[in-house]
């Protein structure tokens, strides 16, 4: 049991856990986090005329609208301590996945609440597809963990990550090809997550960032596709349903989902961008990011 979620934690880079919070502590932060929201910036949840009152906060493209200026807000719920008993719950559950002592949460807590933009259909997102880690040919995991942590329900109309599952594994084999030593700058740029992983950084070999898309687009027309603006009805059908399988790895289009007390531990090395949030309600989430022990 435990070995399969892993497995599938592997293979797919998305590994959903529902019900790890319990639902008062939920219930707890969620109202802790909008109470800062509305002394900072005037919003209330249940005021939908608060929301867009302020013409310069939130801002964002038409596919939706964030807070700039939630920094602040999340060191300081972390500070008091109000996070803490939700972190333990967490710390758990990716223990009872990977092993104790093998992950260790980040002290920095991102918020990824987002209100709805302009756009009135949900579509899988042409735009910003890209993956936030380095890829290190032979290594099977990535330095860090993504948790996507649930206040609310979070369906995928109401601007869900959307995620190539099985991108990671891609993006591995084509950087046993196009990978490259000599990436100190970039290595350490992320020390945080990465120090002491390695005795000779110049001597690691890895694919950066901006150097996925092209070979992907260039190896799979379903990825040049994917970049691609078309109806609804037809990206839903190609990229979420049928997928694409490419040696052996099957990969598609998903939405990171859940309800309060979920979580989704993500693989920074897949492909994901966020999607338009089309359903007349903010989208409460949150992210905490974890390093190997
Ligand atoms: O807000 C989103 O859905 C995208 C999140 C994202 O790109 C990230 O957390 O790295």
């Amino acid at each position: 049991m435990i070995l399969s979620k892993r497995e599938d934690f592997r293979n797919k880079g998305v590994l959903k856990l529902s019900n790890v919070i319990d639902m008062e502590k939920i219930v707890e932060v969620q109202s802790s986090l909008w109470q800062e929201v509305k002394h900072k910036f005037n919003i209330d949840i249940d005021e939908p005329s608060t929301w867009f009152a302020n013409p310069s906060n939130p801002i964002g493209d038409a596919r939706a609208k964030r807070l700039n200026g939630m920094g602040s807000i999340m060191r300081d719920l972390k500070a008091s301590g109000k996070l803490d008993e939700i972190e333990g719950e967490i710390q758990s559950a990716i223990d009872q996945v990977f092993g104790a002592q093998s992950w260790q949460p980040l002290d920095l807590w991102y918020s990824l609440l987002s209100f709805p933009g302009s756009e009135s259909a949900w579509n899988v997102p042409h735009k910003s597809w890209h993956n936030d880690e380095p890829t290190v040919v032979g290594d099977a995991d990535p330095w860090s963990l993504f948790v996507f942590v649930f206040l609310d329900e979070v369906r995928t109309e109401m601007g869900a990550t959307s995620v190539v599952s099985g991108s990671h594994r891609r993006i591995a084999s084509l950087a046993n090809t196009l990978g490259t030593c000599h990436n100190e700058a970039l290595i350490d740029a992320f020390k945080s997550v990465n120090s002491g992983l390695f005795e000779s950084p110049k001597d690691v070999k890895l694919l950066p960032m901006d150097q996925v898309l092209e070979p992907l687009i260039q190896q799979d027309p379903w990825f040049q596709a994917l970049l691609k603006e078309d109806s609804a009805d037809k990206r839903i059908q190609r990229f979420m349903k049928e997928g694409s399988t490419l040696d052996d790895i099957e990969q598609k289009a998903v939405t990171l989902t859940g309800v309060a007390g979920d979580i989704i531990v993500f693989d920074p090395r897949c492909l994901h961008t966020f999607s338009a949030n089309v359903s007349g309600l903010p989208r409460q989430l949150l992210r905490i990011d974890f390093r190997r022990q």
